[in-house]
């Protein structure tokens, strides 16, 4: 179904954060005409990885995947718009940047598969599983876009 108001989780990761890419990927997400809802930099805990990946649990680079993403600051964002769960993966690009066409976000900066920049959530399971390993509901702004009317047909 087609909805202005799905929301994805994103989480910018500790190589996009220490590569200076938080500007670049808020900007697509802001180009792109997606309402940011919340958003903050967070030292993700080794609790919260797990919660994050429990799917992966048990998969060879599992471990690794933790490690990285609590070896640095990563950025949490909730991002509201049409479609934003698809449109996000897709702006992303494959989990495999070299899979990743330019354009897309692992596709324009990034060459490994475990430093691929950025996650997304990929379907409303995993969106309301991932969201509050980071955000409490009070902490997600429900506000109107100016914009939003020319960015939409109603
Ligand atoms: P996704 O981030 O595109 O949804 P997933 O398959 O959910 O991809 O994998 C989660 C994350 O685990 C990936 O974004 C990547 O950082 C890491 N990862 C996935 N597959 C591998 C691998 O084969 N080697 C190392 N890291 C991997
Ligand atoms: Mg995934």
């Amino acid at each position: 179904m087609t909805q202005t108001n799905e929301r994805t989780f994103l989480l910018i990761k500790p190589d996009a954060v220490q590569r200076g890419f938080i500007g670049k990927v808020v900007s697509r997400i802001e180009e792109k005409g997606l309402k940011i809802v919340a958003l903050k930099m967070v030292q993700v805990t080794p609790e919260q990885a797990a919660r994050q990946y429990a799917c992966h649990k048990g998969r060879p680079f599992y471990d690794s995947l933790v490690q990285f993403i609590c070896s640095s600051p990563s950025v949490a964002m909730l991002v509201e718009g049409r479609d934003a769960i698809a449109l996000c993966r897709k702006m992303m690009g494959a989990t495999d940047p070299k899979e990743s066409p330019p354009g897309t976000i692992r596709g324009d900066f990034s060459l490994d598969v475990k430093h691929n920049l950025i996650h997304g959530s990929d379907s409303p399971e995993s969106f309301a599983q991932e969201f509050p390993v980071y955000f409490r509901d009070d902490e997600i702004l429900n506000y109107h876009l100016d914009l939003e009317r020319w960015i939409y047909y109603s």
